[in-house]
């Protein structure tokens, strides 16, 4: 099918909590979603840029200039018949994943929709429902820390991840696990300590976690290694992977026992799938983070997550847990095994609801391909 034309919907919801994690505070979050248009079928992706250069480089800015300058002048009026397609048509960007993955991630919806197959089942899914948990922002104290984990755990989540910074560490993971001893839990650090901090780890160590993510700088694995060597507990990476290279290099030095895949983050749908491959030959675990998408990002998340090496709950939580009202339907509602159903709809198995769109949207762009044009 020829691409007709793509538009850049930057849009902004209010979260229902503000969520805290190491690098800042967010109340609300701005994205851009993008919508490809071909043979009467519409396609979403969602980037997962933020407002700033927190978590990672890219903002809603750059990737509104990657996407309106390079990737959509090199997909429009082209035709495609398969995601790869699309990918072959980019130009060689270096970095710059969230502005690919957004526009990558639509042409698989798009082509899924056209061949009548929900996008789980397309990408090679083996899951109906996917287990997820929940991810806890730093509280004001923690006592309200408490009382959150404690609400979480009574509406079905099933495995809770705390995040952590210097300061709000120990003690608080300390507290979580004596009120719940059971409970399956992690650690999120958001690469805010260094390897002068290893006695915090060594700590945290002997407090039953599944797993410490991404503890220390945003683009290392030789420190990783070091600090995993000292470890029982699995260090993950999120962060420092952006790429299926820098998979294969963490697993190469031994610097994490898991990934965090984050479609966004690694560059699209291919790219994710091409780390669980990888993880999935050598034993590796992985699980689906998630960056508060709304409905149509979360989908994506949805249908990665049902591949076989998504062994441990996925940051997927129920749509209820992020935005009053999404700009997509239906809802994804929490099981009462703390799993999240695959939509059974061809593509990502969501609508967008234009006049929820333009109500949250601050910017469009409308990009079509001359008709005139030869091609
Ligand atoms: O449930 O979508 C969710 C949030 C999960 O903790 C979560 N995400 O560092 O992994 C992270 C964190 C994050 C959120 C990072 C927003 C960047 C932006």
């Amino acid at each position: 099918m020829r691409i007709e034309r793509v538009e850049l919907h930057h849009i902004a919801l209010e979260l229902v909590h503000p969520f805290e994690t190491s690098f800042g505070r967010e109340t609300v979050r701005p994205c851009i979603l993008v919508s490809v248009h071909a043979d009467g079928l519409v396609g979403w992706g969602e980037c997962v840029a933020g407002a700033g250069p927190w978590f990672s480089c890219e903002t809603v800015g750059t990737a509104w200039h990657v996407l309106r300058d390079f990737l959509i002048p090199a997909v429009l009026g082209q035709e495609v018949i398969s995601p790869a397609d699309a990918v072959a048509l980019f130009p060689p960007i270096r970095g710059h994943p969230m502005a690919r993955a957004a526009l990558e991630n639509a042409v698989w919806d798009l082509v899924a929709q056209a061949r009548g197959v929900p996008l789980a089942r397309m990408l090679g899914g083996v899951r109906d429902r996917v287990p997820v948990g929940v991810s806890v922002g730093i509280e004001s104290s923690l006592e309200a820390l408490l009382e959150r984990v404690e609400a979480y755990i009574a509406e079905g989540y099933g495995r809770v991840k705390l995040k952590i910074k210097p300061g709000w560490d120990v003690e608080v993971v300390r507290a979580v696990r004596e009120r719940w001893p059971d409970l399956p839990l992690q650690v999120d650090a958001n690469a805010a300590y260094t390897l002068d901090d290893a006695p915090v780890f060594r700590e945290l160590d002997s407090l039953g976690l599944l797993l410490i993510e991404q503890p220390l700088h945003h683009e290392d694995l030789v420190e990783h290694a070091r600090l995993q060597a000292q470890l029982r507990t699995p260090i993950c990476l999120d962060e420092s992977i952006r790429s299926p290279e820098h998979a294969r290099w963490a697993l190469e030095i031994e610097a994490c026992r898991v990934i965090n895949i984050k479609v966004g983050r690694v560059g699209g749908l291919t790219a994710a799938r091409r780390i669980h491959d990888l993880c999935a030959e050598r034993g590796v675990p992985v699980w689906c983070g998630g960056m508060l998408e709304t409905n149509v990002g979360r989908a994506a998340n949805v249908a990665l997550a049902t591949l076989p090496n998504f062994t441990l709950p996925g940051d997927i939580s129920a749509s209820a847990r992020y935005y009053r009202q999404d700009v997509a339907e239906p809802n994804f509602v929490l099981n009462e095994d703390s799993t999240i159903s695959v939509p059974t709809e061809p593509g990502l198995g969501v609508r967008v609801i234009p006049e929820r769109l333009s109500a949250a949207r601050l910017r469009h762009l409308v990009r079509s391909a001359r008709r005139d044009f030869p091609v």
